[in-house]
């Protein structure tokens, strides 16, 4: 006897956060409440927020970033389209040069584990674990977490650092 529908299962996915424009501790904040609407998704983490030194050209405004949690019933394709039409609803616009300022980005990071080498969507994050930015507050909400051919997060944030990041008061 069947007792639940497969597609209840409920895979954890975490998300990045980065803001540098516009009241970028806002933006985190409003993106947030975004998140929580998104259907067949719930938070269930989520870090403090960091100010760090941008990743890229210096010229630009420092960044907010942060990592969360969610439980979602979306494939990775799914949660994807909904975190760009966030994305797209907040404004943003393709940054004026590569790896310029922007209003908002949200990246998945991981997705249960969902692999993807499409050109939209590359899973696990290639870049995550090069990025204080993102480990450090992925570690603060999921420190045994691990990352794929990497160790745990709390072991990668350590290894990485905390050169440019700080908590944000
Ligand atoms: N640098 C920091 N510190 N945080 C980000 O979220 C971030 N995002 C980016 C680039 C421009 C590469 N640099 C960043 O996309």
């Amino acid at each position: 006897m069947t007792m639940f529908a497969l597609d209840e299962t409920w895979t954890p996915a975490y998300i990045a956060l980065g803001s540098n424009l516009n009241n970028p501790a806002g933006q985190i904040v409003q993106a947030i409440e975004h998140i929580k609407q998104i259907r067949d998704t719930r938070i269930i983490a989520q870090s403090s927020l960091y100010k760090s030194v941008p990743l890229g050209p210096q010229d630009q405004p420092e960044f907010v970033n942060a990592v969360i949690g969610v439980l979602t019933r979306l494939d990775a394709i799914s949660l994807l389209a909904e975190l760009q039409a966030i994305e797209k609803k907040m404004g943003r616009v393709p940054p004026a040069q590569r790896w310029g300022a922007r209003v908002i980005d949200l990246d998945i990071l991981l997705h249960g584990e969902s692999r993807s080498n499409s050109a939209e969507l590359l899973l696990p994050h290639p870049e995550m674990h090069k990025r204080n930015f993102v480990m450090i507050p992925l570690a603060e909400i999921a420190p045994a977490l691990g990352i794929p051919a990497h160790g745990t997060a709390s072991r990668v944030a350590e290894k990485l650092g905390s050169v440019g990041l700080r908590k944000r008061a």
